[in-house]
């Protein structure tokens, strides 16, 4: 058995040059809540055909990493209950052991590049925790957004997260951070935050600057940020609020670790009483209609 398959449609998409969307797939396991993942990916997929672009969710399945995930498999990971959390260093661990895994951003990049993939679009990326000068949680989201070149879209970061210092490590480490029709870093659930990015207003934008990166010899990617619909925005004060709490019962239990991320999601959703989870899928909705237009240009 080979490590990896590519989906015969994505394999045929590579051949032809044709447009590619890549996406991750711990926000199926991990992320959102059954059946809302399940119903999400669907609508991804229609978007993504609608669109013409082929969509290569990436996972592993009993130890195979897939490139282009079908619905069944997609199944798999929205359903079972032992799926690990694949970050970049557990992809060689899982494929051993034969399991199930959902990779995350930083896994979905390395997977992606070896297949020669260049466009990648996600909810928000995982970035440096509020804290993080004792706890030293830092997403390795972030190390491999910035030794590996793609383009990839998120709504920003959440703002669990502690965003100047993530957009700080960024900076440091050459990641290229772009608001598309913003100025203003999204802080996922909410459409502005207090930091300032490049405002970019076109898709063609994007991509001549990311073709522009690799012609001057940058290695890193460019992380292209979209705010989510207006109609979606919740207001930073009243998300303060749930984070806070989330925040507060994961040190009362000692919640680290991989495990931090999807607490924190998951009380936030029953916080909120289920409003961030309508945020949390529209935004994905509209990054993965920006990424099909930017790997439409991107491949045109
Ligand atoms: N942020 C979200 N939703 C998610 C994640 C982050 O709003 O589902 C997932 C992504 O897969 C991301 C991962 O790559 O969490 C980061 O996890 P960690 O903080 O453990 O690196
Ligand atoms: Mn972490």
């Amino acid at each position: 058995m080979d490590i990896i398959r590519l989906n015969p449609r994505v394999k045929k998409a590579i051949l032809e040059k044709k447009p590619i969307l890549v996406l991750e797939s711990t926000l199926i396991s991990h992320g959102l809540p059954y059946p809302d993942n399940l119903e999400l990916m669907k609508e991804v997929f229609q978007i993504c055909d609608r669109m013409k672009v082929v969509p290569a969710v990436i996972g592993i399945i009993n130890g195979q990493i897939i490139v282009g995930l079908d619905q069944n498999e997609i199944k798999i990971l929205a359903t079972s209950e032992e799926v690990c959390k694949v970050s970049g260093r557990d992809l060689g661990l899982v494929v051993n052991q034969k399991k199930n895994g959902a990779t995350t951003v930083s896994a979905t990049i390395m997977v992606a590049v070896s297949a020669g993939l260049k466009v990648f679009a996600t909810g928000g990326i995982g970035g440096v925790h509020r804290g993080a000068e004792s706890s030293f949680d830092i997403s390795a989201d972030l190390i491999e957004l910035s030794r590996n070149s793609m383009i990839v879209i998120s709504s920003g970061a959440k703002a669990i997260l502690d965003l100047k210092k993530t957009l700080e490590y960024l900076e440091t480490f050459g990641v290229q951070v772009l608001g598309f029709q913003t100025g203003s870093f999204p802080a996922f659930y909410s459409r502005k935050s207090k930091f300032a990015v490049p405002e970019i207003g076109t898709v063609k934008a994007v991509v001549d600057i990311f073709k522009c990166n690799v012609k001057t010899g940058i290695k890193s990617s460019l992380l292209v940020t979209n705010p989510v619909p207006l109609e979606y925005d919740i207001s930073p004060d009243i998300m303060e609020n749930y984070i806070r709490k989330a925040i507060s019962e994961a040190e009362e239990k000692k919640v680290g670790g991989q495990k931090l991320t999807p607490f924190l999601l998951g009380r936030i959703v029953e916080l909120s009483r289920g409003r961030s989870l309508k945020v949390n899928k529209a935004l994905i909705k509209n990054n993965v209609e920006l990424g099909c237009e930017i790997s439409r240009e991107y491949y045109s």
